[in-house]
């Protein structure tokens, strides 16, 4: 394990272009469930058959409950050491990338810049019916409606069935074609289309590593898999 810490410390220099894939996982340890684990349930429902459009079109009450009580969760949340070093490789790599699917706002808070939060973010609503969208941290009443159009207002995020934001696909695709490293952090690995990012990467020659606390159906595909968890060998690969 210490070679391999070494050997994917020294692939992350300053004149190499690095793209980092997180998941969930970097903010288990801060406090914030994973989808897929054995937190991945909220009251009796699963989290992945919330954070869908049929589920919100049919019960947007039970679907917006879940979301309030995962926006208050985060707030109490800090980010921790896998975030933290993460904001300080990009202070240390000019060619740096962070693709999260996390919605919880938790690598800005912790001083990422280059960052594209491909699945939207808790901190953000928009309109089910015009163009209305805006940053929200305040309290939302449990069926918040739209200013511009009163229609009811929905979390600004990417449920299953839905295209990412125009433009985030092709920016992340034209990064992974250029890298020279990448990692995919705390993701199972499991949902399109960041479980491709991988072979996007590799490809057109990037090194690929991964780090989660176990094996995913990705590991066997990557240069380098580090089994523990994030903020334990993240730290050690970035002083
Ligand atoms: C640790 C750790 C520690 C724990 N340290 N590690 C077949 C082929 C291709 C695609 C599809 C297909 N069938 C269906 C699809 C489409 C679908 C999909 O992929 N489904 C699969 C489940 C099969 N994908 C989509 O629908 C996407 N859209 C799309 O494809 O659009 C196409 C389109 C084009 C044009 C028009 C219309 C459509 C959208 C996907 C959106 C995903 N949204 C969610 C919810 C976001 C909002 C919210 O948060 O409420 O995103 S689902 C959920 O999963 C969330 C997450 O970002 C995402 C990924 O989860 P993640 O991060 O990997 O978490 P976990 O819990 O699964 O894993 C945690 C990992 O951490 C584990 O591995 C642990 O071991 C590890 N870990 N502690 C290190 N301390
Ligand atoms: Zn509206």
């Amino acid at each position: 394990m210490r070679a391999k810490i070494e050997m994917v410390k020294a692939l992350l220099d300053p004149g190499r272009r690095v793209v980092v894939l997180t998941g969930a996982g970097v903010s288990a340890e801060s406090g914030v469930p994973t989808f897929r684990g054995r937190d991945g349930l909220w009251k009796t429902h699963r989290a992945e058959d919330l954070a869908r459009p049929d589920a919100f079109a049919a019960r947007p009450g039970l679907v917006w409950e879940f979301y309030h009580w995962r926006r208050g969760l985060v707030a109490g949340c800090e980010p921790g050491p896998a975030h933290h070093a993460l904001a300080a490789l990009e202070r240390q790599i000019p060619n740096f990338l962070l693709i999260t699917q996390n919605v919880d706002g938790l690598h800005a808070r912790a001083g990422s810049r280059k960052l594209v939060e491909m699945h939207g973010s808790l901190w953000q609503v928009r309109c089910t019916a015009c163009t209305h969208v805006r940053e929200d941290h305040g309290d939302l009443p449990p069926l918040p409606e739209c200013p511009a159009c009163g229609h009811l207002l929905r979390p600004g995020v990417v449920w299953f069935g839905e295209p990412l934001t125009p433009g985030v696909l092709r920016l992340a695709v034209e990064e992974l074609h250029r890298a020279d490293v990448f990692l995919a952090i705390g993701t199972s690995g499991l949902v399109q289309p960041a479980a491709s990012f991988h072979q996007l990467a590799r490809e057109r020659g990037a090194v690929t590593v991964e780090i989660n606390v176990e094996a995913t159906p990705v590991t066997g595909l990557m240069d380098f898999a580090l089994h523990g968890r994030a903020g334990d060998i993240l730290p050690e690969l970035v002083a």
